[in-house]
C-alpha cells in the first residue's frame, strides 16, 4: 500500500517523503504492544493505513513534529485540517470506534462502558509486572512472575463471571484487543525464561481457551507475530541493541 521504507527511521535519518494521499498515517515500532492495540481497531474496522515505522532508541530528529513526547503509536489524520495526530492507544480507539462505528467495539451502554474502560485500566498491573520479565531483565523482581499472576487472576475471575467466551461477550471487544498484545507475548517466555514459562493451564483455563479463540479473529491475524519472534527481539534488546528491523514485514 505504501512506499514508505519498512526499516525503522532513526536519528539522522532525513524526513521522509510522505504520500499525500489522504490515507492516515500510523508511527509505530514492529514490536510495540500499544501500537498493536491501534492496529488491532484499525484493521477490525478495515481502515487503510500507512505505517511509518521509528526507532525508539536513536529517534529521529523530526519525529517530535508528530508526537511531543517521543512515543507510539501516533496517528496522523491526514484527510483533516491541518492534518493533526492523535498520541495515546486507547484514546485513539475510542476516537475510531466513534467515528467509524462498524464493528462497535466499545459498549453502547454508558454503565457497560465505564465498567469496561475501568478494567482496561486494571490491566496496567499486569503490563508492568510483565514488563521487567518479557524484556528478561536480569533484575527483575524475584517475585516478579508471582505478581503477574496475581494481576492476571483478576481477568481469568472476570471473564468467568461474565460467562461470555469473550469480555466483550458473545462478540469480540474493546477489552479484548486492548489487553490481547500482551497476550500474543506471554508465550515467548517459553523461550526466554530459564524455566521455561507458560501459563498454569488450571489456574488459567479460561483465560487460555479465550486466548485460543481470539487468535483466529482476522484483525488479530493481521498483525500477529511469532512467540519465537517476540523473543528474538526482547534477547536482542537485553543486548542493548534491540533489532527492530527482525520483523520485516510488520
Ligand atoms: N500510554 C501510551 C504508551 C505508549 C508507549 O509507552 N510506547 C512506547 C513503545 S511500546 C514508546 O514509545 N516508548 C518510547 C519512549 O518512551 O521514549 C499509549 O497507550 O499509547
Amino acid at each position: 500500500m505504501s512506499s514508505i521504507p519498512l526499516k525503522h527511521f532513526k536519528k539522522g535519518s532525513p524526513k521522509p517523503d510522505l504520500p499525500e494521499d489522504g490515507v492516515w498515517r500510523l508511527f509505530t515500532m514492529a514490536f510495540c504492544p500499544f501500537v498493536q492495540r491501534v492496529r488491532l481497531v484499525l484493521d477490525a474496522k478495515q481502515i487503510a493505513y500507512h505505517k511509518i515505522f521509528i526507532d525508539l532508541i536513536e529517534k529521529p530528529e523530526w519525529y517530535k513534529e508528530y508526537s511531543p513526547l517521543g512515543k507510539v503509536p501516533a496517528l496522523q489524520l491526514t484527510n483533516l485540517k491541518d492534518q493533526p495526530t492523535l498520541i495515546e492507544s486507547l484514546v485513539i480507539a475510542q476516537f475510531l470506534d466513534e467515528q467509524y462505528p462498524e464493528p462497535k467495539l466499545f459498549p453502547t451502554d454508558p454503565l457497560q462502558n465505564a465498567q469496561d474502560k475501568i478494567l482496561i485500566e486494571r490491566f496496567a498491573p499486569v503490563v508492568s509486572a510483565l514488563y521487567p520479565v518479557l524484556t528478561c531483565n536480569p533484575n527483575a523482581p524475584q517475585d516478579a512472575l508471582q505478581n503477574f499472576e496475581k494481576a492476571l487472576n483478576v481477568f481469568e475471575q472476570e471473564l468467568i463471571s461474565r460467562g461470555t467466551p469473550y469480555f466483550g461477550g458473545e462478540k469480540i471487544g474493546i477489552v479484548d484487543y486492548m489487553i490481547w498484545p500482551w497476550f500474543e507475548r506471554i508465550p515467548s517466555l517459553k523461550y526466554t525464561t530459564e524455566q521455561k514459562y507458560e501459563l498454569d493451564a488450571k489456574r488459567f483455563g479460561q483465560l487460555l481457551k479465550w486466548r485460543n479463540l481470539v487468535a483466529q479473529d482476522e484483525a488479530v491475524k493481521q498483525s500477529a507475530q511469532d512467540p519465537q519472534v517476540h523473543a528474538k527481539f526482547q534477547l536482542s534488546k537485553l543486548e542493548g541493541k534491540p533489532n527492530y528491523d527482525i520483523a520485516f514485514n510488520n
